[in-house]
Parts: C-alpha cells; sequence; structure tokens
C-alpha cells in the first residue's frame, strides 16, 4: 500500500486556511487544491509498502514518536515549488519539525525503505499546477495570511488511496496515530 507520515493541522487551523484561500479565489483554471479535510504536513512520502516492512516501519514510527515533544506550529504565507505547487509556510518549532523529519526518514530507511533524500522543506501543499500556471499572484495574494499557533501533538502513518476521492484525486486513511510526548527540546 502506498503510504506517507504526516503532521495534521486542528479544524481551526484548517478553518481559518480555507477562509484565506477562499478569498483569494479558487476558481482558476489549471489549479487543483487540495480538500481541506486532508491538508496535512508530509514528513516523509514512503510510496509502495508491503506487509512486512510495514509491520517494521509501525514498530520504528512509534519509537521515533516517544522521542519528540509536541510542536507548537502556525501556517503563514504562501511559497512555490516552481509552477507546479502552490503551499502554505509552517512556522513556529520548525527545527523540531525538521528533526522529527529525519527521525522519520531514518526509521524508514531502517525499515529497508527509499526515502526522498532531498533536503526537507516543512510545508502543506494547497494547490498543483500542470505547469501552465503563474503561481506568483497567489503566492503574492496569501501573503499576509498569519493563521494561529497550533499544536502538533500526534504523528499519523496515512495510506493514499490513488483515484479514489472526488474528481480522480487520492483519499486519505489515517492507519496508525502515536502521541509525540517525547520531552526533549531545543
Ligand atoms: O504533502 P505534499 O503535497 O508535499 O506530493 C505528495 C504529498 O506531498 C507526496 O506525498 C504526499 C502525500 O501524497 N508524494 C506523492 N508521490 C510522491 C513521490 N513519488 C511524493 N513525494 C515524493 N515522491
Amino acid at each position: 500500500m502506498r503510504l506517507f507520515v504526516a503532521l495534521s493541522p486542528p479544524p481551526e487551523a484548517v478553518d481559518e486556511l480555507w477562509s484565506a484561500v477562499e478569498a483569494v479565489g479558487t476558481d482558476r483554471p489549471g489549479l487543483r487544491w487540495t480538500r481541506p479535510e486532508q491538508w496535512h504536513l508530509t514528513l516523509a512520502f514512503l510510496g509502495e509498502v508491503d506487509d512486512p516492512a510495514r509491520q517494521d516501519l509501525v514498530e520504528r514510527l512509534g519509537r521515533a514518536a516517544r522521542r519528540h515533544p509536541p510542536l507548537t506550529l502556525a501556517l503563514s504565507g504562501a511559497g512555490r515549488f516552481g509552477d507546479r505547487v502552490l503551499w502554505t509556510r509552517v512556522s513556529g518549532d520548525v527545527e523540531p519539525v525538521r528533526r522529527l523529519a529525519a527521525s522519520v526518514r531514518a526509521a524508514a530507511r531502517r525499515a529497508r525503505l527509499p526515502v526522498d533524500d532531498r533536503p526537507y522543506r516543512p510545508h502543506l501543499t494547497l494547490a498543483r499546477a500542470g505547469g501552465e500556471v503563474d503561481l506568483r499572484s497567489l503566492v503574492d495574494a496569501l501573503a499576509g495570511f498569519a493563521g494561529r499557533p497550533w499544536t502538533a501533538g500526534e504523528l499519523h502513518l496515512v495510506r493514499s488511496h490513488l483515484g479514489a476521492g472526488p474528481g480522480g484525486s487520492a483519499r486519505h486513511e489515517p492507519l496508525v496515530s502515536w502521541a509525540l510526548d517525547g520531552r526533549e527540546r531545543g
């Protein structure tokens, strides 16, 4: 099954981000918006994982989660990966998020899963484009968005069912969640 590991913003953070997105207007040809009920911060994309590797991964992720504290995060502004992905920025405990993502990726590697080794960029994907849309105006339009801080207290292992969501989008199914209840700080 196709898996990724993520943090989820709470409903209040989703609602205020959705208000900001609606205010800039979602009716734009060539853009596919992600659905607010699935908004997440990906820490690691794992791709297809078979059952034995998944069991190993679940144990290792549980151990990783116990070493990390809850994180105080906020969503604000926007950015883009080229002309393909529009995202909103993650601020607050960014270094701890990086450390958590590094732990998650290390857990996946030890479970013998191939992990993307590009530098980790904390973000929440808002929309994807085929490359024919200039995302710059949307980045500018969302620049003033400043969400309130929230606590990410759980790590989620999520299954992605490709094509099973509305309009052929993916449907995300949380499989296992762990409390971030470690004490390491700073
Ligand atoms: O949360 P974002 O949007 O950054 O783009 C996919 C999404 O990331 C990414 O995994 C997250 C959950 O689907 N993803 C999908 N396929 C991928 C791949 N082959 C991928 N990331 C890296 N390589």
